[in-house]
């Protein structure tokens, strides 16, 4: 059974999520009834708010929702402050921290963990990876506003653990941070949990069903235009929302939403549709 919700909507294999006409019946009834807890998931952001504005006129979330966001928010596009303050005020939005937010943190010298690393490296480095017009931002902001966002950004967990419908997900921006070795190519496990990115033959051993940010699904998948990627137990939602308007070699980028409930998948409008 398919029920079509405007924008772009797909659903997933019924081989990972509890998507079949019980589940579909039983959520437009619960949801009739206003005694339905939903729950979306998205990730990397990266800055573009006219991307996550789609997405929030699609999923028109509710106070008794729950939004989670797994991770950078900010730069590549110039919004990732404005996005920021916009999830920091939403009472329902929880948002875990990312490698762009971790690069931030060492940039701007309040690194999560002891670091010997100059500062200069570490701006350097943010700024390779599409930092400049976050920081641009930055410089406008009064000091106040500074500090709120970087406790903010100091606070936000590694990974969420959730059960929806007697399904548990665990969600992260790149890796499980109990899957850290001390052996493994990272420095820590806190730049393991944000940097790690999921081969196509990696196996997730856990009994969960891992949703990760990160890396986009183009890693994964063909396709011009980005789609969420299913692989055992795995689920990509990162679909390349940092990409520019106009594509990188012929693929394009868009922001996906996951709701958990029933497996739909929300796309930002596009008017690139390869
Ligand atoms: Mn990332």
């Amino acid at each position: 059974m398919f029920v079509f919700l405007g924008g772009f909507v797909d659903f997933c294999p019924p081989i990972l999520m509890p998507l079949d006409d019980d589940a579909v019946v039983l959520y437009n009834q619960r949801k009739k009834k206003g005694a339905i807890l939903v729950i979306y998931v998205l990730s990397d952001i990266h800055g573009h708010e006219r991307r996550f504005d789609s997405i929030l006129k699609q999923i028109n979330l509710k106070s008794e929702d729950t939004l989670y966001v797994l991770g950078d928010v900010i730069d590549r596009h110039p919004g990732g402050i404005r996005i920021l303050r916009k999830i920091m005020a939403m009472p329902n939005a929880k948002m875990l921290l990312g490698n762009h937010e971790y690069m931030m943190l060492q940039a701007l010298g309040c690194p999560y963990e002891p670091c010997d690393e100059s500062i200069d490296k570490a701006m350097e480095r943010w700024y390779r990876n599409g930092g400049k017009v976050t920081h641009d931002h930055w410089k406008r902001i009064r000091k106040s506003l500074r500090s709120e966002i970087l406790q903010y950004l100091l606070a936000l967990p590694l990974n969420i653990d959730i059960e929806v419908s007697g399904n548990t997900y665990k969600l992260v921006h790149g890796a499980p941070i109990e899957a850290y070795s001390s052996d493994s190519a990272n420095p820590s496990a806190i730049h393991f949990a944000v940097w790690k990115r999921w081969g196509l033959n990696d196996s997730f051993s856990g009994n969960d069903t891992m949703i990760f940010g990160h890396t986009p699904t183009r890693y994964y998948q063909e396709g011009a235009l980005m789609k969420l990627w299913y692989g055992h137990r795995l689920i990509g939602i990162d679909c390349g929302c940092g990409y520019p308007e106009d594509g990188i070699a012929g693929q394009y980028g868009r922001l996906a939403c996951l709701r958990l409930d029933d497996g739909a998948v929300f796309y930002s409008e596009e008017e690139v549709n390869p």
